[in-house]
């Protein structure tokens, strides 16, 4: 199976997050894909392959033209701007309620002033290499899809940062541009069919549902903490089914902490039939392992085993699969944990169970 990486990735480490009240160290570092890196390379099932460049447009099909901007050059104004600090977050954000029955408010030329209106929380920093690394990030979720269209049935997207939690217009939650939304628009625009995003991140993909809400060619399905409780709070409920001719094309299905395998895989069940039922081209899959029972955000309960199941269901339905990278914050199980999901997926035994037998 072909494994798409760039070691860019460690361009952007900002180091910390500001949660709960509480500057921390940052969950989201770069020790998380190369325990991956790691974990598959040294395995024979897994070849690596380098991105190749696919330019702006792609990312033009799905983000605003202000936010792509902002992101490119937020750090050169950032230092113009004369702070010194060593990340931009924003102190003030665009809070709906605030221009409520005002309309909508213009762009600010301050750099603190256009975080805000641009990101939506405190835990995404922005450092300087935080632009390049998440242009690479489309790239490497773009060359897997490129071949995924060429007709391998398998890609996995080693992608850092992550992208799910980006939307149109707007970034946060570890995400800046949405790598998944890039892969997905351009695949659409590739195939003669409709495209389903299967998004197994512990936390709502708040971002790609957003781009895709109203759109009847790409079904968004998700499993995930129940948004009452845990991040991103404002997006994920049941009723949230899509709008216009988007109407249905969206399937979210909110979790209670302490779900367990069993639990998980007949909401993974339900989500798998509503995905044939599409009968979509191609699957793109949004896989995070903050759903396993150690990961330090996370509260269900799952355990490795469980994650070469949900490749194998995934693999069942007999579409290709363009598997990218999203969250999993536990670095000593991440590796481990992707490599059973697809070797799962690619119809190979479980490496862990023999691991555990010997
Ligand atoms: C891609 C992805 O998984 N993004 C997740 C962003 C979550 N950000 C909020 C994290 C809140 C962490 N709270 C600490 C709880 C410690 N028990
Ligand atoms: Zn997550």
């Amino acid at each position: 199976m072909r494994v798409v990486y760039s070691p860019r990735h460690r361009l952007h480490d900002p180091g910390f997050e500001v949660t709960g009240g509480e500057r921390i160290p940052a969950y989201e570092v770069v020790g998380r894909v190369e325990a991956i890196r790691e974990a598959l390379d040294s395995d024979p099932a897994f070849s690596f392959v380098d991105p190749r460049a696919f330019g702006l447009d792609p990312v033009r099909a799905v983000h605003d033209d202000g936010l792509i901007r902002y992101l490119e050059n937020a750090w050169t104004d950032w230092l113009a701007g004369g702070t010194g600090a060593g990340a931009i977050l924003p102190d003030a954000f665009l809070h709906p309620a605030l221009r409520a029955g005002m309309g909508d408010a213009p762009e600010p030329s301050s750099p603190c002033g256009q975080a805000g209106f641009y990101c939506f929380d405190t835990g995404t920093p922005i450092v300087p290499g935080t632009y390049e690394a998440t242009r690479m990030a489309c790239d490497v979720a773009l060359t897997a899809a490129e071949e995924v269209f060429g007709g391998e049935p398998l890609v996995y997207a080693l992608t850092r940062p992550p992208g799910h939690h980006s939307a149109r217009s707007v970034y946060g939650g570890y995400c800046y541009l949405n790598q998944a939304a890039v892969a997905v628009e351009w695949l659409v625009g590739k195939a003669k069919g409709t495209v389903a995003v299967l998004d197994v991140d512990y936390h709502h993909g708040n971002g790609t549902q957003q781009i895709f809400y109203d759109r009847s060619d790409v079904l968004y399905a998700s499993l995930h903490a129940d948004p009452l409780q845990t991040y991103p709070y404002f997006a994920g409920h049941a009723d949230e089914i899509g709008v216009g001719a988007g109407s249905g094309a969206t399937f979210n299905q909110p979790l209670p902490a302490g779900t367990t395998d069993t639990g998980y895989l007949a909401a993974l069940d339900r989500a798998l039939d509503r995905i044939g039922e599409f009968g979509p081209a191609f699957v793109v899959v949004s896989l995070g392992f903050d759903t396993y029972g150690q990961d330090p955000i996370g509260s269900f309960a799952l355990t490795t085993p469980v994650y070469h199941e949900v490749g194998r269901r995934a693999a069942r339905l007999d579409r290709p699969l363009l598997v990218i990278q999203e969250g999993g914050y536990d670095v000593s199980t991440i590796g481990r944990n992707a490599r059973e999901w697809l070797r799962g997926a690619a119809g190979l035994p479980s490496a862990f169970e023999a691991e555990v037998a010997s």
